[in-house]
């Protein structure tokens, strides 16, 4: 290319690219492509769902969504974590409405480090509701009928632990306050050691003839138990470590579990020696007290979710035997679950301590114990995945050395390679990468994360939705009027739990006439006997206790004068609703 041509490519260059700047690029995703369903064809926030994204990528995505779409986002915080990082919580709703006046669903996840993909699931959750609520009419309405709190990360120091510092697939599961697990006056002094320095903490194994595992016939990365009676060839020495601190031990005392987040909640908490993790009192870590401090200042959540993996499972609680939910609430949580065993093909829908084990002080009892708010627990991800089947027991061929063979290459596996060691000698070292078996593969990710969000929506739409059904009216004698009117509930989530009505946690819901002076009001639980159950104090406004799900409640009113009459519905969770008739 001569000098001159050069110039004017440049130029043109120049010009084509501050005219982009202004109107933006069409991508090569919006040039000859149908869009397939269930995607934005040309998403304001380019986020690629394929990865785990840090702390501060969280916050910037969380950050170009409020920017994109400043009248359906808001990025903000709840608080700080021990290690000073911020609980980004993402508020999604239309806020041409007063989201305080909307039932709110709240969504959070990876309350233990290692369980990721929570994040990345409520992250979608919060990015698929912005960008596609002016293609799908129905994702529209949710926004103008619902508030969603999205906090992805209520764990961010472990997550950041998990992400950057060499690990398992199972650690950390605590966050990194420093605990003294042994009991010796130090706190993490004996944690992992990453003996090959590639990231990963694997498994260590040493030759040896009195060793009782030999290599898989159908593997051979894999060790399998030697046959009674066979000479074994391996001995397995746990995972990657080294007795740092000259105890005798090896990894003893590290960041990774050195307490649950999840057994932390000031609900059927128990100690130390009851349960294990429990730390030293409800609320002793700040995300907790964050969590909690967000919730009783948002009276409005009627629904909550968190994500955990992994398992395949939608729980419920109770967490623990000495506890039940009322059997008004486990009805309407029933009619949810099962929906969701649909949604999450591979799911099942299970109560945490008669069907997984138990729990103390965790997370979800507590939202429903205190609260009186209907919640569930997923645990993302479930073998089923592997081959989209239940899999079946094998002997040698693990299920997921079958699926990193055939469908990941082995790139799940780190292979067994020789270091030293300063206590057992020569030995090998290898096994399967931290993001493998908990964490989802790049192709399944945004399948879980979609059907996830799914599932929640299901349940953001049930949370209960108000109408004033009919107002009508008879004249009486001297001037009077009675005003009769019904209030709906056109979902399954009742404007106060069982729980909440007992416990009497959220106020009633005001049915208020407006028009005339009012002279008595009741409320009518019979409307085919008419006969009503008189409120004597300030009886325009009918304290009702709560309005069921698909279901209703009728009120009666002797009104002086002839209207017009406006009835309005005010219901800490279940929203606002008025109508007008004479
Ligand atoms: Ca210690
Ligand atoms: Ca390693
Ligand atoms: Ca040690
Ligand atoms: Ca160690
Ligand atoms: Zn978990």
């Amino acid at each position: 290319m001569r000098v001159r041509d050069m110039k004017s490519t440049l130029i043109t260059t120049g010009i084509v690219a501050a005219f982009a700047a202004i109107v933006g690029t069409p991508s090569h995703a919006q040039v000859g492509a149908l869009a397939a369903l269930g995607a934005p064809p040309a998403p304001r926030v380019q986020v690629s769902w394929d990865r785990y994204y840090d702390h501060a990528a969280i916050g910037q995505i969380a950050q170009q969504l409020q920017q994109a779409w400043p009248n359906r986002c808001r990025a903000g915080s709840i608080g700080t974590s021990y290690e000073g990082r911020e609980l980004w919580l993402i508020t999604v709703t239309n806020f041409d409405q007063d989201e305080t006046l909307k039932p709110a669903m709240y969504i959070d996840g990876n309350i233990h480090s290692n369980e990721v993909q929570g994040a990345e699931t409520a992250l979608y959750t919060a990015w698929y509701l912005c960008e596609m609520a002016d293609r799908v009419p129905y994702i529209d309405s949710l926004l103008d009928r619902r508030v969603f709190y999205i906090i992805p990360t209520i764990n961010p120091d472990g997550r950041e632990a998990y992400l950057k510092a060499p690990n398992t697939g199972s650690s950390p599961r605590a966050g990194m306050a420093p605990r003294d697990n042994d009991g010796d006056g130090l706190v993490d002094e004996d944690g992992y050691d990453d003996l090959d320095g590639d990231g990963h903490i694997t498994q260590m194994r040493r030759r040896s003839k009195s060793g009782r595992y030999i290599v898989s016939p159908e593997d051979p990365r894999l060790l399998i138990p030697a046959a009674p009676g066979q000479q074994g060839e391996y001995e397995l020495l746990g995972l990657e470590g080294i007795d740092n601190d000259g105890d005798g031990f090896i990894n003893e005392d590290g960041a990774a579990f050195s307490y649950d987040p999840n057994r932390n909640w000031p609900w059927r908490w128990q100690p130390q020696y009851v349960q294990g993790g429990s730390d030293y009192y409800p609320t002793s870590l700040p995300e907790t007290q964050a969590v909690i401090d967000f919730v009783i200042n948002h009276p409005n959540i009627a629904g909550a979710q968190s994500y955990h993996n992994s398992g395949g499972m939608i729980l419920r609680g109770p967490g623990v035997p000495e506890d039940e939910l009322r059997p008004q609430d486990v009805r309407v949580m029933d009619a949810i679950g099962n929906v969701g065993e649909e949604i999450l093909p591979g799911y099942r829908y299970m109560v945490v301590w008669s069907d997984l084990y138990i729990v103390w002080g965790g997370e979800l009892d507590w939202f429903y114990g205190a609260q009186g708010i209907l919640t569930f627990s997923n645990e993302l991800f479930t073998p089923f995945k592997y081959f989209e089947e239940a899999p079946t027991s094998e002997q040698y061929d693990r299920v997921d050395y079958r699926f990193d063979r055939l469908l990941l290459f082995g790139e799940a596996f780190v292979p067994w390679r020789e270091v030293q060691h300063p206590q057992f000698g020569t030995i090998e070292v290898g096994g399967m990468k931290k993001n493998f078996g908990r964490a989802v593969p790049a192709f399944l990710l945004p399948a879980e994360a979609h059907r996830n969000m799914a599932f929640t929506i299901f349940h953001a739409d049930h949370l209960p939705q108000l109408e004033v059904d009919t107002i009508t009216t008879r004249r009486l004698a001297g001037g009077l009027t009675e005003v009769t009117a019904v209030i709906g509930n056109r979902r399954l989530v009742p404007t106060h739990t069982q729980q909440d009505v007992e416990n009497r946690i959220t106020r009633p819901d005001w049915v208020t006439l407006d028009g005339g002076v009012v002279m008595t009001g009741a409320i009518v639980p019979d409307p085919r006997s008419g006969v009503g159950v008189e409120q004597r104090q300030n009886p325009a406004r009918i304290e009702v206790p709560n309005i069921p799900g698909m279901g209703s409640v009728t009120v009666r009113w002797v009104v002086q004068g002839t209207g017009p009459f406006t009835v309005s519905v005010d219901s800490v969770k279940g929203g606002i609703a008025l109508r007008t008739g004479r």
